[in-house]
């Protein structure tokens, strides 16, 4: 705790500046890094940058996240558009033909749908490349 006043002229009259002190439980306290008691400018701009190197640490962890589950969903949706016209071949072999006659329906715009998804992914990889 610094007990340091400076003294300060305000209005005419000699007004003593007391420092200011944490309560001993004050989260605050782990700012003072060398544990001299006083937490320096130097200290506080240590603390936020490390607060800064966490923060992009995290920021950069979701983008890796984001990353991976649009990877993995454009592969579902193309595994998906492959694995279609399968499922159309299984129905008629199951004799499930209604089934098969509302695939055969789907298909069109099934296939639209699923190449947007797999081709906004790759024009987004490719814009991310340029960048
Ligand atoms: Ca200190």
């Amino acid at each position: 705790m610094n007990t340091t006043k400076n003294a300060k002229k305000c209005c005419g009259k000699k007004v003593m500046k007391k420092a200011k002190t944490l309560h001993i439980d004050s989260k605050a306290n782990v700012l003072d890094v060398d544990g001299d008691g006083i937490i320096t400018d130097e200290e506080l701009d240590q603390a936020e940058a490390v607060l800064k190197f966490e923060h992009e640490k995290v920021r950069f962890e979701n983008e890796d996240k984001k990353q991976d589950a649009q990877r993995n969903m454009a592969w579902f949706a193309l595994g998906g558009m492959l694995l279609y016209p399968f499922a159309v071949v299984v129905a008629v072999l199951v004799g499930l033909d209604k089934a098969a006659d509302v695939l055969g329906d789907m298909a069109p715009t099934y296939f639209v749908s699923v190449a947007a998804i797999v081709a906004a992914f790759y024009a987004k990889e490719a814009l991310n490349k340029k960048e």
